[in-house]
């Protein structure tokens, strides 16, 4: 029985969840099972059309998945969590949805509201410790409302700024029957940005004599990376991309920067930072004397720690504003240049780091391979610390919508949950993990997923043997270092192999290369486990992250 908008249905709680659900593009849950939400599975299931269900090994992955899907389809999310420990084990990954502004709708099992306070199991009060990190978290007290609850939840989830939300639905809430209506899947608009202030901003770039930008994760949310190239074309502005706006700006568009970012603190006279907060990843919004434009898509996005021209609003109305400027304007013309010279400088510098013969393996060497295979429309997640920095310095990205890394909560132990998102939204693409081998173990039992729910990925383990991004600054700090190693060329490629994928191990720099071939070719999950140098340190300065 499909449920129609505005139609009136009598069901289950679970069914009336999944009902309103539905009509925001819900088509997929994450799970792992739990008695508590049995109504929702049934609901998957049985109505029409059904929900498809992917139940993990550790609700963290449940979490990380629906987060990484809602990323990259810009559809809500929709993890399903069973009571207590279910839903506190998806704690870090709802917080770093909460820090990403990922739409993501968390539905919790509880326990029965008719007993509370009298011991049921898994009884807890979810909805204090995730009201902190989500933009709404309630508890339902009638199956009636359940409807209208989701409802409101996801909406509130759409709405910028974004964020996860989470709908706690006691047992005898979810198993009882009841008649309700399901409301329409209305999302309220962004707001409007003011047009005077959209003008001003504009002027500041075009007088600017140096101007360049920044666009990150709300930007592709927002849906505006057209209107995101048109504003840099007209005003002629390098820019650089972050978190998920990386390849709203292909990587080769000549505007593109990505290896100048000390510029912007040390040549940039105007530095326009459009949908992504002004945190440790951009030096908390200094940047030596430039002055700071910030473009966010809501009011809760001014920044209060340092003084910005701020213009608040839907991001596609501000940019495309910003493209249709045509005041006064200063040439930017020799400035674009002297960036682009730079880029090409510096990208020639790289590479004989990514053709590096040495052995150990330098990280460097497994991107040098990984960039002559990976489509344009590759999907690349990150997870890890070292390994992955060189991620973001050396995948260029050419699609909006094809990257997925921690964002500034920094969680490891995104890999599995992202990764399984990813092919999920991508059935036909090249899906790679970049794993450290420390981040690995936080999730690397759900490539059982992948393989019972048959998600060909491949895994890219980076293995230093260590925790390389810890162990390096302890020993900085201290001269020694202490619970930053672990085992010397583990077998993480024999675990996926056990669980029914396959993978290898790599000792020769010369066998990266044809072992990613292997990967990609296979068709199942499969871990490439790179033996690399536990000497290597990740060159830190500005990260964009
Ligand atoms: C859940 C979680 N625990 C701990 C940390 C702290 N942390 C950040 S990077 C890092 C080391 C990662 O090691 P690995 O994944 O092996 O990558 P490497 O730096 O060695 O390349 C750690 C422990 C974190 N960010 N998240
Ligand atoms: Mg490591």
């Amino acid at each position: 029985m499909a449920h129609d908008s505005g139609t009136t249905v009598r069901d289950h709680g679970g069914a009336l969840a999944l009902a309103a659900l539905r009509l925001f593009g819900v088509d997929t849950l994450f799970t792992l099972s739990g008695g508590h939400v049995f109504p929702l599975y049934d609901a998957a299931v049985k109505r029409d059309p059904p929900t498809r269900i992917v139940d993990v090994r550790h609700e963290q992955t449940a979490a990380f998945a629906a987060e990484g899907h809602a990323r990259l389809t810009r559809r809500p999310g929709l993890a399903v969590l069973t009571a207590g420990p279910g839903v506190t084990n998806g704690m870090s990954a709802i917080t770093q949805a909460y820090f990403n502004g990922s739409a993501v709708v968390v539905l919790g099992g509880g326990g029965p509201q008719a007993r509370w306070g009298s011991g049921s199991l898994q009884e807890l009060d979810h909805v204090p410790m995730l009201a902190p990190v989500t933009k709404l978290a309630r508890t339902v007290a009638a199956v009636e409302d359940i409807p209208a609850v989701v409802h409101e939840a996801t909406a509130t989830a759409l709405t910028p700024h974004r964020g996860p939300v989470f709908v706690d639905l006691p047992i005898d809430v979810v198993f009882a029957e009841g008649e309700a209506a399901i409301p329409p899947a209305a999302v309220p608009a962004a707001a409007e940005p003011d047009p005077d202030q959209v003008a001003a901003a504009a002027r500041l770039v075009a007088e600017a004599e140096r101007p360049m930008l920044v666009a990150g994760t709300d930007v592709w949310w927002a849906g505006a990376d057209a209107e995101l190239m048109a504003a840099v074309e007209h005003l002629r502005v390098p820019t650089f991309l972050n978190g998920q706006g990386r390849g709203c700006l292909p990587a080769d568009h000549p505007l593109a920067a990505s290896r100048t970012r000390s510029l912007l603190k040390t040549e940039a006279d105007v530095v326009v930072v459009a949908g992504t907060a002004l945190d440790f990843r951009l030096s908390f919004g200094r940047f030596g004397s430039a002055t700071v434009v910030h473009l966010v898509d809501s009011d809760e996005g001014r920044a209060r720690h340092v003084d910005a021209v701020t213009v608040a609003g839907d991001l596609r109305r501000t940019l495309a504003g910003l493209a249709d400027y045509d005041g006064p304007r200063t040439d930017h013309e020799s400035w674009v240049d002297s960036v682009r010279d730079l880029e090409a400088a510096a990208a020639a510098d790289e590479v004989p780091l990514l053709a590096a013969a040495a052995t150990p393996i330098l990280p460097t060497r497994i991107y040098g391979e990984l960039r002559k295979r990976l489509d344009r429309d590759a999907v690349v997640v990150c997870d890890g610390g070292d390994f992955v920095s060189y991620a973001g310095k050396y995948v260029d990205v050419y699609e909006p919508g094809c990257w997925l890394d921690s964002g500034p909560y920094g969680c490891l132990g995104t890999g599995m949950g992202y990764a399984m998102a990813a092919r999920l939204a991508h059935p036909d693409r090249q899906v790679v993990a970049l794993l450290g081998d420390g981040a690995a173990g936080f999730s690397l039992m759900d490539a059982d997923t992948l393989v019972r729910h048959q998600l060909p990925v491949v895994m890219v383990v980076g293995n230093n043997g260590i925790w390389g991004l810890e162990k390096h600054p302890m020993q900085a700090l201290y001269g020694y270092d202490v619970a930053a190693d672990l085992q010397p060329g583990c077998r993480y490629d024999q675990v996926v192999a056990a669980m029914g994928g396959a993978g290898e191990t790599v000792t020769d720099p010369d066998q990266v290369g044809p072992a990613l071939d292997r990967g990609l070719a296979s068709g199942v999950p499969y871990l490439v486990n790179v033996l690399t140098d536990p000497a290597d340190v990740y060159p830190r300065s500005s990260n964009l992250g």
